[in-house]
């Protein structure tokens, strides 16, 4: 995909593409970082549209009987 964005631990860094292909990709960490880094590894998902609603759907939490999120 032609993407690399730096990450700090604690903070939301928007970043924004347009997926050129569908399916599991993996990722992984692009900067020697510490010891670690070797295990540094993920799964990049990109969905159609409907698949990616229904896995947010799943995920908004819904309020208890005394009105706390319950996930
Ligand atoms: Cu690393």
């Amino acid at each position: 995909m032609r993407v690399k964005q730096d990450a700090i631990p604690g903070m939301s860094i928007p970043l924004w593409f347009v997926p050129t292909r569908m399916g599991d990709w993996q990722i992984a960490c692009a900067q020697l970082c510490g010891n670690s880094h070797f295990k540094m590894k993920g799964i990049f998902k990109i969905q159609n549209e409907n698949k990616f609603n229904s896995w947010l759907t799943d995920r908004v939490p819904t309020l208890g009987e005394e009105g706390e999120e319950v996930w």
